[in-house]
C-alpha cells in the first residue's frame, strides 16, 4: 500500500496572533515550530514568513531567509515555499521568495476566488496588533487573483530550468481541476501532479466528504494515474478529512495555516502537536508515513541538494 505524506503548513496568511499564541510569526518559531513537525513525521513543510515585529503576512525573501537555512540545518523535510502569499499581495510579489530560494516545491494557486477570512473578524473584540482587523475585513472585498496569465508566470518562473520547482496545486473548487488539464494540455506542468484539495474556504469548496470524492473522482478522469493528491480540511474538519483521504488512497496536510485547533473548541499548542496527532490517527487505520525521502521519490522532486538556500 502507497504511503502517506503528511505536509505541515507551519503559518500561512489565514489566521492572525490574536487569534492563537501558538501561530508563530518570528523566525526562530517558525524554524522550531517546522522542524518539531518534521521531527513528528511531517515530510513537507509549506512555508510562509511574517514580519518578526507584528505577525503580518510578508513576501519578502529577507524574512524567509532567516528560517529556511536553520530549518535546512536540523531536518531533511521537503522546504515547499508558498507563491499564494497573502489574499491582496500581487503574483511578482508573491513569486519573489520562491525564486530567491529555489526550493523543492512551491504552491500554485489553481485559479481566483473569494478567499474570505472576514467573518474571523467578528470573534474578536480586542486585536494584539493594529493590522489584524483591517486586515481580515479587507477580505470581504477582495479577489484571490490566480488568472491564467498568473499562473503562466509561475509555471515559467519556478517550473523549467533553472529552479525545477514541484509544484503543489491548490484547487480550491472543481473548476480549478479542470484550469489544471488545461494548463496540462498546454504543456505547463510535468508529471506526476501532486494536487491538494484545499476544502473549507469561505468562497471555495466546503470540507464535506461527499466533495472530496467527487474532486477525486473529476481528478481520476482529467489526469488518469499520474498524479498524487492530498487534502487540506480547513478550520474544524482537518482530521476528519486527513482520515477519509488517507484511507482513499490521499496524502493530508496539517498545520496551524490551515487550523488552529487540536479538537473542537480546544486550540492547538503547536503545529507538531497536529503532525502527531494525525500521525497516529493514520496509523491506527494501518497507514504507513513517508519519510522525506519517500515523499521524494513519489512526487519526482529535484532533491534537497539542489536548493539555494
Ligand atoms: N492557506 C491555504 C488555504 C498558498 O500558500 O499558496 C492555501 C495556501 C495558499 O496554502
Ligand atoms: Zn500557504
Amino acid at each position: 500500500m502507497k504511503k502517506t505524506i503528511i505536509t505541515c503548513a507551519i503559518t500561512g496568511a489565514i489566521h492572525t496572533p490574536t487569534m492563537s499564541d501558538a501561530l508563530p510569526y518570528r523566525p526562530e518559531d517558525i524554524a522550531q515550530q517546522a522542524i518539531d513537525a518534521a521531527k513528528a513525521g511531517a515530510a513537507i513543510l509549506h512555508l510562509h514568513a511574517r514580519n518578526p515585529k507584528d505577525g503580518r503576512p510578508s513576501v519578502d525573501p529577507a524574512h524567509f531567509a532567516e528560517f529556511l537555512p536553520i530549518i535546512k540545518a536540523e531536518t531533511d523535510a521537503v522546504i515547499n515555499i508558498t507563491t499564494g502569499g497573502s489574499v491582496t499581495m500581487g503574483i511578482e510579489e508573491r513569486l519573489a521568495p520562491a525564486a530567491a530560494t529555489s526550493p523543492e516545491m512551491c504552491s500554485m494557486n489553481m485559479g481566483s476566488l473569494n478567499f474570505a477570512t472576514h467573518p474571523l473578524a467578528d470573534r474578536y473584540d480586542t486585536f494584539k496588533f493594529d493590522w489584524e482587523e483591517p486586515h481580515l475585513r479587507a477580505s470581504e472585498g477582495a479577489i484571490f487573483r490566480n488568472t491564467f496569465a498568473d499562473m503562466r508566470m509561475v509555471a515559467e518562473t519556478m517550473g523549467g530550468s533553472p529552479h525545477n520547482t514541484k509544484f503543489e496545486h491548490e484547487c480550491y473548487e472543481v473548476g480549478h481541476l479542470y484550469n489544471l488539464a488545461f494548463c496540462m494540455k498546454k504543456g505547463m506542468f510535468k508529471a506526476p501532479l501532486f494536487l491538494q484539495f484545499v476544502m473549507g474556504i469561505l468562497g471555495g469548496i466546503s470540507a464535506e466528504i461527499d466533495n472530496m470524492v467527487f474532486m477525486k473522482r473529476t481528478a481520476d478522469r482529467l489526469f488518469g494515474d499520474d498524479y498524487q493528491w492530498s487534502v487540506i480540511g480547513a478550520g474544524g474538519q482537518q482530521m476528519k478529512m486527513a482520515a477519509v483521504a488517507a484511507q482513499m488512497g490521499g496524502h493530508v496536510r496539517v498545520g496551524l495555516e490551515d487550523s488552529l485547533f487540536i479538537e473542537r473548541g480546544k486550540l492547538a499548542t503547536s503545529n507538531a502537536q497536529q503532525v502527531e496527532k494525525v500521525k497516529s490517527i493514520l496509523m491506527e487505520q494501518g497507514n504507513q508515513i513517508a519519510s522525506p525521502d519517500e515523499a521524494r521519490a513519489m512526487l519526482g522532486l529535484k532533491g534537497l541538494g539542489q536548493v539555494a538556500f
